[in-house]
């Protein structure tokens, strides 16, 4: 069978191959003839599987034959959801695979669902990498991914007694059709040991063995690769222990290489600081160094020559030990001396920043570092003596012009300070000697008047003799320096994995326009100016066959109907030839109807999963998102507090004015988050007394949807009315279901943050609800801010009600009211009553604009077609022309 050939030239036979396949797939892979819905799924996706293989083989075949350029996005995430609907209309098999399964009494729709989601990723971070692959095949880009098999992915989230609890992840459990085992491809990973000089002597060795998981572009032959690392021990078994009793011991290599690949950490922006998440890191990264070194010299000799081959993408600091393990493959693997292997490391890594909140940032200790990998310790030392080396000798003399224009400001501040104290003296003085009325009186206020001259010339002076012990250089060089003191554990030094990142790397981006300006001025100023054409901008985006053609298969043939061609899923950028069509009476009632049925879906799903009756006319408003303070779905949820207490207090004839809404939202706290647990609980809790309030009936409804993962927001997304992107400006660093929203015709209500922002230039602005104060102006608001009293009062008065325990678990709620409204217990680090006013207000908007269905479907129509920007199509080829220097690589 071949692939990509289109469904309307299958003839009869090719049709009977594939059912027969599934047929002789049930009887012998699966021993399951009589086959149910699980069966069939299974059998499909085997069928599919050999399909893949045979484009995985004739692609790579190419690529090895051709050889060029790599790029390599090492990834600890990646959030694949399922596979198999994507893989069949990615290849064009969905007219076949339809036809087949015909034949068993099934549909590709019917067989979706028995698919287990993939979920080897948090959030954002790990979901991003997941459409770069789709995109990079789809481009023909040669290129794989490289990360870690985990065992368990993400938990499972469920709801117990209004909380969340977090069950694991089993999704391995059935088989899975969608990799490739290679036990002829394996490493070894060392870790421990010491130092003989420069020789590592590791003792504990583990193996990498080598799983790969075919990406097949769309509309195109390339199949591409995302190879999963697991972790094997040396010995399984040792029979000599086994045989001497000692149980524990036989096993105990197995038991710790286990541990290396078994869980994903649940945890996106804290609790990095554990030793097994940089053995992880450490372990995928060296075993994809290894392997990508192995395939190189298979051809090649010098491997000076690596950069134009092989470029390695950083997908946040997560693989940055990356720059220590390709310096020591290259020094004491394959004998290059440090300046060679120098610049052949930072010709070849890249890094891409993903976040700016300073818990994220990691940092390992030292000590940490030099127990687990003492080699790399040591070239992380080398590496940052010749970086400071080289910052001292930089031109202009940077370091000690730095220091000494620091020395001078610091030298103004004090003399300014001075003078404005010596002029306060004064004033005092004169206002003292005026009030004076005896002689006695007199003299003693002069005397005061020059003791206080003198003392404050003393304290001058002590300012400036401190001063002149400053060495002002070595204080700039400190801001350079990859090894740190920690500044809240004095005397602990921290081995700063962005610094390590931006010195090893030739390109450092972020991933929104405002956020890669962020991370210039906030994050890494320093090195911007010594480097400023090292530092970039590559804005997010998402693969609209995922997140448009294939979830959302109505809206699509609308489209395409509309535009005449489907060739928009692959030049996103023709979504803009929709415009005209806002205006067309008759096709705006097409969308709604297209709307609506989607609603229809989650409605359907909403009562399966929670048991709520929703009503489908009402506005689909909907936040899913991780749960995170900085996401403020807690001022969402705040504000649907008020919201509820006004309908309740409204006259029979007011609620008839009343926008009914149904919110909804969906998202994982990490595990041990505090706050992000009590916000689950307190939506949980809205949800509960809300949807029984007889009062309110359809004019409110709130729903909790567990587990929220990919699969979860293939259905979620297409159905909503406005979707909520509310974080402090500043903070988000671009969002990227902001776009999948968009691209289904989802209004936004949003601040002034990450990817919203370029979201407003290319809807029009006019059409966001946008909000809330700039990020400019947050560290004022933070250090002006002095108690909550002069706030919005509906603020208050929700926060008030949860208080007083309308909602139930008063004591639990406590904390989580107090952080927003309460200076002395919480400081509102996050703003959120500071916004609250203007969120309000935006909301309103929303209201009012919902009334008038035909100008909201006009604009609906314009998020779609003024937001083929955000296709991943066109961040990857950013990527590939400015940073990797990949070109495409296709089959005839
Ligand atoms: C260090 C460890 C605890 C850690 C683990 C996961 C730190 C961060 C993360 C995940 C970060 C993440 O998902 N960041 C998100 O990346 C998206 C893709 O660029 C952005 O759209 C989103 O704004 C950002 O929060």
């Amino acid at each position: 069978l071949e692939i990509n050939k289109p469904a309307s030239t299958a003839n009869g036979s090719r049709k009977l191959d594939l059912a027969d396949e599934m047929t002789q797939l049930l009887k012998y892979r699966l021993a399951a003839p009589n086959a149910d819905t699980d069966k069939l799924y299974q059998s499909v996706a085997w069928s599919v599987h050999n399909r893949l293989v045979d484009a995985f083989d004739k692609t790579q075949e190419h690529w090895k034959k051709e050889d060029p350029k790599h790029v390599y996005y090492l990834s600890a995430e990646f959030l694949m959801g399922r596979t198999l609907t994507n893989a069949v209309h990615n290849m064009g098999l969905q007219g076949e695979y339809a036809q087949a399964l015909k034949q068993f009494g099934e549909t590709l729709e019917g067989v979706h669902g028995a698919e287990t989601d993939a979920a080897l990723g948090n959030g954002g971070l790990g979901r991003l990498a997941a459409c770069f692959l789709d995109s990079m095949a789809t481009l023909d880009l040669p290129g794989w991914g490289y990360g870690i098999r985990y065992r368990y992915g993400m938990f499972k989230q469920a709801i117990k007694d209004g909380l969340q609890v977090e069950l694991p992840d089993y999704w391995l459990d059935n088989g899975n059709p969608w990799e490739i085992r290679r036990p002829e491809t394996r490493f070894k990973v060392g870790f421990y040991g010491k130092l003989d000089g420069d020789k590592w002597v590791p003792d504990e060795e583990v193996i990498a063995e080598a799983y790969d998981v075919p990406i097949p572009g769309y509309g195109t032959k390339t199949c591409s690769n995302l190879r999963l690392w697991d972790a094997l021990p040396l010995v399984e078994l040792d029979l000599d222990a086994f045989n001497a009793g000692q149980y524990e011991k036989a096993v105990e290599q197995k038991r710790k290489a286990d541990d290396i690949a078994a869980v994903l950490y649940p945890n996106d922006a804290t609790e990095y600081g554990k030793e097994l998440r940089l053995k992880q890191q450490f372990f995928f990264v060296s075993a994809s160094l290894q392997d990508t070194i192995a395939r190189y010299l298979e051809k090649h000799s010098d491997l000076a020559g690596l950069p134009d081959k092989a470029c390695f993408q950083m997908n946040d600091t997560h693989p940055t030990i990356a720059v220590a393990e390709l310096m020591r493959l290259l020094i004491d693997v394959h004998g290059l001396p440090f300046d060679k292997a120098w610049a052949i490391t930072t010709k070849s890594l890249a890094y891409t920043n993903h976040t700016v909140m300073p818990e994220a940032l990691e940092k390992w200790p030292v000590a940490v570092m030099q127990k687990l990998l003492p080699r790399h310790m040591q070239l992380i030392e080398q590496i940052n003596d010749a970086w400071l080396a080289s910052v001292k000798v930089q031109p202009r003399d940077h370091a000690a012009s730095k220091g000494a224009k620091l020395q001078a400001a610091k030298k103004a501040e004090r003399e300014a300070a001075a003078a404005a104290a010596k002029e306060e003296r004064a004033k005092a003085a004169a206002a003292a000697l005026e009030a004076a009325t005896t002689p006695e009186a007199k003299a003693a206020a002069e005397a005061a008047a020059k003791q206080a001259e003198e003392e404050a010339a003393a304290v001058l002076k002590a300012l400036e003799e401190e001063d002149a012990k400053v060495d002002y250089v070595s204080e700039v060089l400190k801001s350079y320096s990859v090894i740190q003191e920690n500044q809240w554990n004095k005397g602990e030094m921290l081995v700063n994995m962005a610094y390590l990142a931006v010195v090893g790397s030739f390109a450092v981006n972020g991933v929104a326009a405002i956020h890669s300006e962020i991370i210039k001025t906030d994050i890494f100023p320093q090195f911007v100016e010594l480097t400023p054409e090292k530092f970039q901008n590559k804005t997010n985006g998402v693969t609209l066959r995922r997140w448009l053609a294939y979830c959302n298969p109505e809206l699509s043939a609308l489209i395409t109907e509309a535009l005449g061609t489907d060739a928009w899923v692959k030049d996103a950028t023709l979504l803009a030839g929709l415009k005209p069509f806002a205006e067309d009476a008759a096709f705006r009632k097409r969308w709604r109807d297209v709307k609506f049925a989607k609603k229809a879906a989650l409605a359907k799903h909403i009562k399966e999963v929670t048991g709520y009756e929703v009503s489908t006319q009402p506005m689909f408003d909907v936040q899913v998102k991780r749960i995170h303070e900085y996401k403020r779905q807690f001022m969402n949820a705040i504000s649907i507090i008020y919201r509820y207490k006004k309908i309740k207090e409204m006259s029979p004839e007011e609620r008839k004015k009343v926008v009914p809404r149904v919110c909804i939202f969906g998202g994982k706290a990490a595990s041990a988050y505090y706050m992000a647990k009590k916000i689950v609980a307190l939506l949980v809790a809205i949800a509960a007394k809300v949807n029984n309030d007889p009062e309110v009936g359809d004019l409110l409804k709130v729903v909790f949807l567990p587990n929220y993962n990919v699969s979860e927001a293939e259905v979620i997304i297409p159905a909503a009315e406005l979707s909520q992107h509310i974080s402090t400006a500043g903070t988000e660093a671009s969002g990227t279901s902001n776009m999948k929203f968009a691209l289904n015709g989802s209004f936004i209500i949003g601040t002034m943050d990450g990817a919203n922002i370029e979201i407003g230039e290319n809807t029009g602005f006019e059409n966001l609800f946008i909000f809330g104060v700039k990020a400019e102006e947050i560290n004022r608001l933070r250090e002006e801010r002095k108690d909550f009293k002069d706030y919005d009062p509906r603020w208050t008065e929700a926060l008030e009600w949860v208080k007083a325990g309308a909602f139930g678990r008063a004591d639990y709620f406590d904390d989580l009211v107090a952080s927003v409204n309460d200076m002395t217990r919480g400081n509102d680090w996050f703003l959120l009553a500071n916004d609250f006013a203007s969120y309000m207000d935006a909301q309103d908007e929303v209201d009012k604009l919902y009334q008038d269905q035909e100008e909201w479907t006009r604009r609906s129509i314009l998020y779609t077609a003024g937001n083929g920007f955000f296709s991943s199509d066109r961040t990857i080829d950013q990527y590939a022309k400015e940073i990797w220097n990949v070109q495409a690589c296709r089959q005839a």
